[in-house]
């Protein structure tokens, strides 16, 4: 990977850490228990939408100040949605991100208010960031945007979808559906919350930045099943054994491993081609589809 773009990954992790850091309540404060189980949950990860939020950013030119909101509330309904996924009622998983899920470090109460402490932390941090240049109607777009992508039309639905489809065989067309849902809709929302930071931008590069956050997204869950096949479960943090379990289809399962290789192969060049108008100011988006195309976690 590029060496300076790489040192950027890694600013925009920090920023973005020193945000989580100011926003979350303190580990001290009234509830100490829940506020301290929180910060827990946040920990970890690759931090991959805030850095899809802050690479928009710099391919339209913004200052990352007006980025730091959506970054962080990204984040925030992310990791809100890992800790309810992996409860015993949904994932039932044991390990996230290399350690105890919530609910095992804590309890199953407090894992669900986790959840719900951090998804609406995510949404009062977009409305109440006054003094990031961002106006109070593009502050409400904002709120629109992830309220959209987080609820029963984009990723609750798509977890609803997939709970009920447990142990059923999905047809391609009923797992893309799925996932355009369940993890795309967030993946499309880090471009769309940078570009309604941004009143003078085309509908064409609206359009640009959108079919590329539609592309990366799918291609990040087709790579996520990938992954999960050649055997890289123990680094994703994941209980295997319980994943099984759960029989459901995947992309490799249902198209086959080659298939699915090459489709986010396709995905990710798509993505590429679909930055063209932006020329040389495209370069931030195209190193984070590379680099993502290369993860192995
Ligand atoms: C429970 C409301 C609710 C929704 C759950 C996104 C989701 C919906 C569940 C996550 C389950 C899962 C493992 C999905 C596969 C793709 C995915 C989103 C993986 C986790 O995202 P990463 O790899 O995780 O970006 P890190 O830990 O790096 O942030």
């Amino acid at each position: 990977m590029n060496a300076s773009f790489a040192a950027r990954l890694d600013e925009y992790r920090s920023r973005l850490q020193q945000n989580l850091d100011r926003w979350l309540p303190p580990a001290s404060h009234y509830p100490a228990r829940l506020h301290e189980a929180m910060r827990y949950a946040c920990e970890g990860g690759k931090r991959l939408r805030p850095l899809l939020v802050y690479a928009a950013g710099e391919v339209l030119q913004l200052p990352p100040r007006k980025l730091d909101a959506a970054a962080c509330a990204v984040e925030l309904i992310h990791v809100y949605s890992l800790v309810h996924d992996d409860l015993p009622a949904m994932d039932d998983d044991d390990l996230r991100r290399g350690r105890p899920t919530t609910h095992k470090a804590y309890d199953e109460a407090t894992a669900i208010l986790v959840g719900d402490g951090l998804q609406t932390l995510a949404f009062q941090l977009l409305a109440a960031d006054r003094d990031s240049g961002l106006t109070a109607a593009q502050r409400l777009a904002m709120v629109e945007i992830l309220a959209e992508a987080a609820g029963s039309r984009g990723m609750v639905g798509g977890q609803a979808v997939d709970l009920a489809a447990e142990g059923q065989s999905l047809t391609l067309a009923e797992l893309e559906a799925l996932h355009i849902h369940k993890t795309g809709a967030m993946i499309l929302a880090c471009l769309r919350l940078a570009c309604a930071t941004d009143d003078t931008l085309s509908a064409e590069s609206r359009a640009a930045l959108a079919h590329y956050g539609k592309c990366i997204g799918l291609a990040f869950q087709i790579q996520d099943d990938v992954l999960d096949i050649e055997g890289n479960a123990a680094s994703l943090g994941k209980t295997a054994g319980k994943d099984e379990a759960h029989l459901k289809s995947t992309y490799p399962s249902v198209m086959g491993l080659p298939a699915a290789k090459a489709r986010a192969a396709e995905l990710f060049a798509d993505a590429a081609a679909s930055l063209a108008l932006f020329n040389d100011a495209a370069e931030p988006l195209l190193w984070l589809a590379r680099h993502i195309e290369a993860r192995q976690s």
